[in-house]
């Protein structure tokens, strides 16, 4: 950390002019501070004469930036971060930026500029369409899950992988702001007061908080695959055809469902902003089933994807039938990691722009209470569900019975 500053605008520049090959040395270098993240500093450079010449310098502050310096963070973080990136450019090619160097005093990695695509999440609050998006994140996650699991590792380089990633300040994060303060009156949660009745029940359901506890338990204990550790929709770039995984520096060895269920939840957080975005109902009604289509594509993807490798790799050491009760449970998980990803992004600290960028309160508090009752039940009931459409299924249940207490009150 001796050596360790945060850069600004010209100090990245400098830096960037000074890194042999990276620009030509005619290059007249612009950068801007791009981060709107929670935890980093993202410097855009570009040449001005070939605007298209351009790389991302991502520095981990030693503090989570959404909290300020009150919440130092190990800068550790970038290490975890890039190995992951390298990894994944191994194992799932095409589908994670590429790395071009780092320098680990200052938490540093220098990476492709993926300025032409969009955050997921923004594309879905605009109601884009993104036809490639799902097969693409379901064979990451089926790559990515596999090929970092026992059923593919030895178990020597399986524990050795545990051993580099483990993560142990920004597995607390999660630990704290999914698991935990979402359900007891912790300074970090942040709620629209509108839903202070729903909350205190939050609270006081002592059901919900045994199966929460029992899905952070699992969180903390199984280390079944590499994760990405944060794989929500600002953690994806799409263009129309493309789809790029970023920011993995939350990867850690655990639960797969851990992954799939912050894809899964965060499309469900997208489908009930959608109660108050879109003033067409058809409009609101069509895109609806898009996200239910997605959340079920994916899955079906990784499903298919996994139990491929399976097949492919299997020797003796596995037996393949087992394949079938193995993914059923990991569905099982995915539901109920979904359900806490969304119960955490209504309560708790960090929230998601699908949501915020409801201006009018009463209004967001609708969409608010339908993201919460699909999480409550998606963590209730799932280990009933045993079939991705019965969650798509339940889904449109608890809307509809969301749209009729509405109506009655
Ligand atoms: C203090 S960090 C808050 C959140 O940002 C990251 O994206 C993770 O989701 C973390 O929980
Ligand atoms: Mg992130």
């Amino acid at each position: 950390m001796n050596n360790y500053h945060a850069f600004n605008e010209q100090e990245a520049v400098e830096y960037a002019r000074s890194l042999k090959g990276l620009f030509s040395p005619k290059a007249v270098l612009e950068s801007n501070e791009i981060g709107d993240g929670n935890l980093n500093l993202i410097f855009r450079i570009w040449d001005r004469s070939q605007p298209k010449d351009s790389v991302i310098f991502k520095q981990a502050l030693p503090y989570a930036r959404v909290v300020g310096e009150s919440m130092p963070l190990t800068i550790d973080r970038a290490r975890i971060e890039r190995e992951m990136l390298l990894l994944h450019n191994q194992l799932a090619p095409g589908l994670v930026p590429q790395v071009y160097g780092y320098q680990d005093e200052l938490a540093l990695t220098v990476m492709e500029d993926l300025s032409d695509y969009l955050i997921l999440r923004k594309g879905l609050v605009q109601r884009k369409l993104y036809p490639h998006f799902a097969e693409h994140i379901g064979r990451f996650l089926g790559k990515t899950l596999f090929f970092t699991s026992d059923y593919f590792l030895s178990s020597g380089e399986k524990k050795q992988r545990v051993v580099q990633f483990t993560n142990p300040e920004l597995c607390k994060i999660t630990e704290d702001l999914v698991f935990t303060d979402p359900y007891f009156d912790a300074q970090t949660n942040n709620y629209n007061p509108l839903l202070k009745e729903k909350v205190a029940q939050l609270w006081k359901n002592r059901t919900l908080r045994t199966e929460v506890q029992k899905l952070k338990d699992t969180f903390m204990t199984r280390t079944q695959s590499l994760l990405h550790g944060d794989l929500h929709t600002g953690s994806i770039m799409v263009t129309d055809s493309q789809t790029r995984v970023i920011d993995p520096e939350f990867a850690f060895y655990g639960p797969m469902g851990f992954d799939i269920g912050a894809v899964i939840g965060n499309l469900l957080l997208n489908f009930a902003a959608q109660e108050g975005h879109c003033s067409s109902l058809e409009e609101r009604k069509a895109y609806q089933t898009y996200l239910l289509g997605l959340m079920k594509q994916v899955w079906d993807e990784f499903q298919d994807e996994f139990s491929r490798l399976w097949r492919e790799y299997n020797d003796e050491t596995f037996y393949y039938p087992y394949v079938r009760s193995y993914l059923q449970e990991v569905l099982q998980d995915a539901i109920g990691f979904a359900g806490c990803k969304m119960i955490r992004r209504v309560v708790g600290l960090a929230h998601v722009e699908d949501l915020e960028c409801i201006q009018d309160p009463q209004v967001r508090f609708h969409s608010e209470k339908l993201a919460l009752a699909i999480g409550i039940k998606f963590v209730l009931h799932r280990k009933e569900i045993n079939d991705i459409l019965e969650a798509a299924l339940l889904v449109r249940r608890v809307r509809t019975e969301e749209v009729k207490s509405n109506e009655v009150n």
